[in-house]
């Protein structure tokens, strides 16, 4: 087991892997830009050491001045958390070339999943479903009719180096692709400086569902079942559950044990998390992130597996300590993503936290780094903490959640606990009945 790690993130995620590493006796290193000197988990850590002014690209997301902080507190190990370094196959890299361990996949499973084409053409190839399409990139608009005539539109044209939903681009009919294509293509250009593009089928009311693995890099690996993260807003996840109130628990052994064999078969290492999007029944794998997500404690709370914790004992060489028969599903989890944003415009609140009581009691987790007297700097994104509940079912687990959003007092800022007390009384979040487009129509009708 590693002596010490450094923790290459900020924010509630940084505090969850200091956690982590407080329960297995490991020594922790937290580095903070200027803007985050009076962080949590900069108090709570047994080192600190300032990287850099607040702007991310001078500190969080500069590669030589991490690579010494490593170097002056002699971390033998680093975790990215989410976003910043994490799927970074080339940081990764380095650190193993000095000889530091990257708690992560190898950087050539990051290369191979941050690449859309690849990732695809990798799933297909493990025996995962995909959505129908160009096998590869699409070189010519003749190519692309060609696709699109054959399966039927609408379809999408997505960029090969995009995810999260960037450069993304619609056809209808036929008439709409020479400029669906072109724009698509100037975009990805604009956005990652690659202008590759391949095309697919478009799913017009998709959900969002992900599946958690674990794997230890020696040909072990499990899921964890799924999470449906269908409520979400310009592709900003708001709400995330498990289990899928879409689901059954054939259709979810089914396409775990699918993806839990892809696992084995490529010796994949850490957690990770394959997206799929369901319609009408069926599976469609869109891509494979490489990272511990943001929303992971809502797998934790219906598994009992601490996901961190499992990505520390892996990286540092110990088999998996699942089978896949150890991992059992009980109850229901939801997780609110608390953001200090204006919870209509969505506009950032950045400032000081004048007053902050979190709820508590039975089947209640607040994952934050708030405090009260703690002043939210403005350059990071806005999420400020998770609330997770979980319950024996998802009525049990709606009514907490119902409980704890009441009991949350924030004061000083602006947060989204007030779209979250509206959610909560829709018809069709009680009953589990919605896509990806649900809460985009609804923000729009309730404005
Ligand atoms: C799609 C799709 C419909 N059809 N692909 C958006 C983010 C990126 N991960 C993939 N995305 C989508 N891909 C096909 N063939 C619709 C989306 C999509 C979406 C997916 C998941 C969650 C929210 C979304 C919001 C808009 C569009």
């Amino acid at each position: 087991m590693f002596d010490k790690v450094l923790i290459a993130n900020r924010g509630e995620i940084a505090l969850r892997i200091l956690r982590a590493c407080k329960e297995l006796g490991i020594a922790t290193v937290a580095v903070h830009s200027t803007a985050d000197a009076d962080a949590m988990h900069v108090r709570l850590a047994d080192e600190s050491v300032c990287i850099g002014p607040p702007q991310a690209a001078e500190s969080y997301l500069n590669i030589p001045r991490l690579l010494a902080a490593c170097e002056i507190t002699g971390a033998d190990a680093v975790h990215p958390g989410y976003g910043f370094l994490s799927e970074n196959a080339r940081f990764a890299e380095i650190l193993e070339e000095h000889s530091i361990t990257f708690i992560g996949p190898t950087s050539e499973h990051i290369r191979i999943m941050g690449d859309k084409i690849e990732a695809k053409v990798t799933a297909r190839r493990l025996g995962i479903p995909c959505v129908p399409g160009s096998d590869g990139a699409v070189e010519s608009e003749a190519e692309a009719l060609k696709i699109a005539k054959s399966m039927g539109f609408p379809v999408l044209i997505k960029a090969t180096a995009g995810g999260g939903g960037r450069g993304m681009k619609v056809a209808h009919t036929a008439a709409d692709l020479p400029l669906a294509l072109s724009t698509a293509r100037s975009e990805a250009k604009a956005a990652f400086g690659n202008d590759s593009v391949y095309i697919e089928k478009y799913l017009t009311k998709p959900r969002h569902i992900e599946i958690q693995v674990l794997g230890d890099g020696q040909g072990n690996a499990v899921h964890l079942g799924e999470r449906d993260c269908s409520l979400q807003r310009r592709h900003q996840k708001v709400l995330e559950e498990s289990p899928s109130p879409a689901l059954n628990a054939a259709s979810r052994k089914r396409i775990g044990e699918i993806v839990a064999n892809a696992m084995r078969e490529i010796k994949y290492r850490g957690a990770g998390t394959v997206e799929f999007l369901f319609e009408d029944g069926e599976f469609y794998f869109i891509e494979m992130n490489t990272r511990i997500q943001v929303e992971h404690p809502v797998t934790e709370a219906v598994t009992g597996v601490d996901l961190v914790l499992e990505q520390i004992r892996v990286a540092s060489g110990q088999p998996l300590a699942y089978r896949q028969e150890d991992i059992t599903f009980s109850g229901h989890a939801i997780e609110c993503r608390i953001n200090a944003e204006n919870p209509r415009t969505f506009r950032p609140s950045p400032g000081l936290i004048t007053q902050w009581h979190p709820p508590g009691g039975l089947g209640v987790r607040i994952d934050s780094g708030a405090y009260q007297g703690y002043r939210i700097p403005p350059y990071y994104d806005s999420l400020i903490g998770k609330l997770i509940v979980h319950g024996k079912n998802r009525d049990e687990c709606m009514m907490r959640l119902k409980r704890a959003l009441g009991e949350f007092a924030i004061d000083g800022i602006e947060t989204t606990i007030p779209l979250f007390i509206d959610l909560v009384r829709q018809a069709d979040v009680i009953n589990g009945i919605y896509d990806i487009h649900w809460l985009e129509k609804y923000l729009g009708q309730h404005s």
